[in-house]
């Protein structure tokens, strides 16, 4: 299969004149030594990669914008050192001094960041963590098989149940990458795993190259959807999507992607994968064969067992998944992608209907954080982008809608247009409000809007949920479902969730004559 398209526009800088040193480093037991290595970014990422790159004798240089933090401190302690410089616009002295052999970028580090235009300019190779992450895997004597998940939407509650999945199988399993935990730290945890799940976000994708020996061979990989996200970061559509793309190369056992989404067909088809690998569909409704679906309310498997023309295996019910809180459509795809990624490593059916039965959706995505006088008040701040805001605002009925924050170049005007027609009133927050402003202003003029302008992030969610209580009656809910990114107001989506959580308890508990107590929800968020 051809990956032509892909690989120009590889980012990945040619090894330098000292390639063959770099193409030997496939392994925790390779000479490391001495390797001079420049590390972009301080936050988990960056300190992983310092911490492992120490430990196997490397000389390492951090460059990160600020120097008070715990893994700031700590870079004395391990051996690596530390350029702090407030502004990274152009490359410090001592980094362009220090002439790196490779350069590590954290994730957040866009493309056209000046340090990473920088590097990839200079005759340093260009890596990102998962790639060191992959070549060092051999730490522990227990070499884990790897498991990847991508797409726009899902992508953590997808991984969560494939680990949920394989854990139930009595395997040892890490959730690990974009989900939190570096995949640098799983990789170096003492007695390894039998498997990784790695959820792995665009920008990561980005930095991995698809062939050579930093290249990544899967057992199995997911894209469970491509819809616009983070365009600003990779510069537009095509990139993005080339980098969702990028999960499927090398992939042995199984490229599981969404009979919904063609998008995900085709970086299936366009990919080049190991011989004998299959593409595996899932979807909502009745499979065809080698795929996972629907059939009268089982969740089933046409794809991994002997006479799937004929017959299929169940794997749970749709009463399991609504007992879990995972009733939901786009719910149900990511529990049939989960379980199209730990069939094909062989886990029996039985192990994935105790692992959904036993599994509880993370906060912040549609969480009922109260119900009161009718009125119900939902949670979705993990709703970072207009694909996912889309499924909750369909999903609510009657809605008065918070929405906003950092649009990372995606349009929102066309979920205004076209998805709003149950909402009753819209609260702006967030500082790519002027966008929003325009797309009711030119798609739902009839919808009273309401902003909330308040310099002070600790008072945003208490002025959002006064001005939503103040329109809001018995029958609606009141939704946040930003459509955004969180950055420009609160630490991440998880601290804006907590924020308007916060805020619906001190409004509603602050009624003074009781009318409006805090009911437990009726049902547990999806
Ligand atoms: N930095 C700069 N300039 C930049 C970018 C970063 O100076 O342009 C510095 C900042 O000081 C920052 C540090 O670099 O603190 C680290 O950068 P980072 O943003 O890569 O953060 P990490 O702490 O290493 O976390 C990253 C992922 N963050 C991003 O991709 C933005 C985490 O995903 C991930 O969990 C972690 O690695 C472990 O793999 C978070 C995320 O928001 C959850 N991901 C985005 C998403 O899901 O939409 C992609």
């Amino acid at each position: 299969m051809d990956l032509e398209g892909l690989m120009s526009d590889s980012p990945v800088s040619p090894l330098p004149g000292g390639g063959s040193r770099l193409d030997a480093l496939t392994s925790w037991h390779a000479d490391w030594k001495g390797l001079r290595v420049g590390v972009l970014g301080l936050g988990v990422t960056g300190f992983s990669v310092a911490d492992t790159l120490c430990e196997l004798g490397a000389d390492v240089l951090v460059v990160a914008p600020g120097g008070d933090s715990d893994a700031a401190r700590l870079l004395p302690v391990i051996g690596a050192r530390l350029v702090v410089q407030p502004d990274l616009d152009t490359p410090p002295d001592e980094l362009v001094a220090f002439d790196a052999d490779v350069v590590v970028v954290s994730p957040g580090f866009a493309p056209h960041h000046p340090l990473v235009v920088w590097a990839t300019g200079s005759r340093a190779a260009v890596w990102g963590d998962v790639e060191l992450a992959w070549r060092v895997r051999d730490k522990t004597a227990k070499v884990a098989e790897w498991v990847l998940v991508t797409g726009t939407n899902g992508k953590t509650t997808t991984t969560q149940l494939t680990a949920a999945m394989f854990a139930a199988d009595e395997r040892t399993v890490a959730a690990c990458g974009n989900i939190g935990l570096p995949v640098l730290d799983a990789v170096r945890e003492p007695g390894g795993f039998d498997v990784l799940a790695v959820e792995l976000s665009s920008h990561q994708l980005h930095y991995l190259p698809i062939e050579g020996p930093g290249a990544l061979h899967p057992a199995a990989s997911v894209c469970l959807n491509v819809e616009d996200d983070h365009l600003e970061w990779h510069g537009g559509h095509d990139a993005y999507r080339a980098a969702k793309g990028r999960v499927y190369a090398n992939t042995r056992i199984a490229c599981v992607y969404n009979r919904a989404d063609p998008t995900t067909m085709r970086l299936v088809q366009e990919a080049d994968v190991e011989e004998g690998c299959r593409a595996v569909g899932f979807g909502v409704d009745a499979p065809p064969v080698s795929d996972f679906g629907v059939v009268e309310a089982l969740l089933v498997d046409r794809a991994f067992l002997d006479d799937r023309q004929h017959r299929a295996l169940e794997l749970t019910t749709l009463e399991t998944l609504t007992e879990s809180g995972l009733d939901a459509p786009h719910l149900v795809a990511d529990v049939l992608a989960a379980a199209a990624l730990a069939r094909s490593l062989d886990v029996p059916p039985d192990a994935i209907h105790l692992a959904v039965a036993a599994f509880r959706a993370d906060h912040h995505r549609s969480e009922v954080v109260a119900t009161s006088g009718g009125i119900t008040w939902i949670d979705d701040s993990k709703a970072t982008n207009p694909h996912a805001a889309r499924a909750s605002l369909v999903a609510a009925g009657s809605v008065v809608w918070i929405v906003g924050g950092l649009f990372k170049g995606v349009d929102v005007a066309p979920l205004v247009r076209d998805d709003t027609s149950g909402l009753k009133a819209a609260v702006l927050i967030g500082r790519d409000r002027e966008m929003l402003r325009d797309a009711f202003r030119r798609h739902a003029p009839g919808i009273p809007v309401f902003e909330v302008d308040e310099p002070d992030t600790e008072r945003v969610m208490t002025r959002a949920v006064g001005l939503a209580a103040g329109v809001a009656e018995s029958g609606d809910t009141v939704l946040l479902a930003p459509a955004a990114a969180s950055f420009d107001q609160f630490a991440d989506y998880g601290a804006r969730g907590d924020a308007f959580a916060r805020a619906v308890h001190d409004h509603l508990g602050g009624d003074a004559d009781g009318r409006h107590p805090i009911e437990p929800p009726a049902t547990p968020g999806p």
